[in-house]
């Protein structure tokens, strides 16, 4: 049997496969893509203005999850991969932007990979440090191990990037929607801006 691929034809041998994920018109196809979808009325604790928060409406979406989970969650050695959309928006001046979690297992490590649009990665440390990467297309973000991390959209289009995280890091998202990151993204006179977040006390 004969089949064309690359723009070359050649025999199927029975140990070459199709690849079992493509990310095609801006979406992850393959088998098994969990699929997540965050509005506005799902982040009530993460937007430090509540009053500009409540007079938005709730069924605004904020980001969208595509990921390929293709061992157990917990598996010690294997990998998930997933592509973040996340729109354009802002809450008062505070730009849209994921929840953000620390990984369960806190060594845990991961890579961010952008693919589109403009945002900036705000990274935290267990001791409340809070900084921030700019993200552009093709820009690539180590995250290191017990540090928790954000991504917010400071652009007009849809900021997406890809992630890659060890099967058993596990999110842990209670000590963020608790406390907030240290510090907070906002635009001031057209830029984005990392301002001090006095809410948060983390030890
Ligand atoms: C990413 C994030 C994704 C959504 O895949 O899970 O960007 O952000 P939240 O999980 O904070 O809502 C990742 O960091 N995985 O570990
Ligand atoms: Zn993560």
């Amino acid at each position: 049997m004969t089949e064309t691929h690359f723009n070359k034809t050649y025999t199927t041998m029975n140990d070459i496969a199709e690849p079992e994920l493509i990310f095609k018109d801006q979406k992850l196809v393959g088998n098994n893509i969990d699929k997540i979808t965050r509005q506005l009325k799902d982040l009530g604790d993460i937007f430090s203005d509540k009053e500009a928060y409540a007079a938005m409406d709730g069924n605004t979406v904020v980001y969208k999850v595509e990921s390929s989970f293709p061992v157990a969650h917990n598996t010690e050695g294997g990998l998930f991969y997933g592509i973040t959309y996340l729109y354009p928006g802002k809450v008062g001046d505070e730009y849209f932007m994921t929840k953000g979690h620390f990984h369960s297992i806190r060594n845990r490590a991961e890579y961010y990979c952008t693919l589109e649009g403009e945002g900036m990665l705000l990274l935290m440390d267990e001791d409340g440090n809070t900084r921030a990467e700019k993200m552009l297309p093709g820009s690539i973000h180590y995250i290191p191990g017990n540090t928790a991390h954000r991504t917010a959209n400071v652009g007009d289009t849809i900021l997406s990037f890809s992630a890659f995280w060890p099967a058993d890091a596990g999110h842990d998202y209670a000590i963020i929607s608790e406390h907030g990151f240290s510090k907070i993204l906002v635009e001031q006179n057209g830029l984005p801006v990392l301002m001090n977040n006095s809410s948060v006390k983390l030890k």
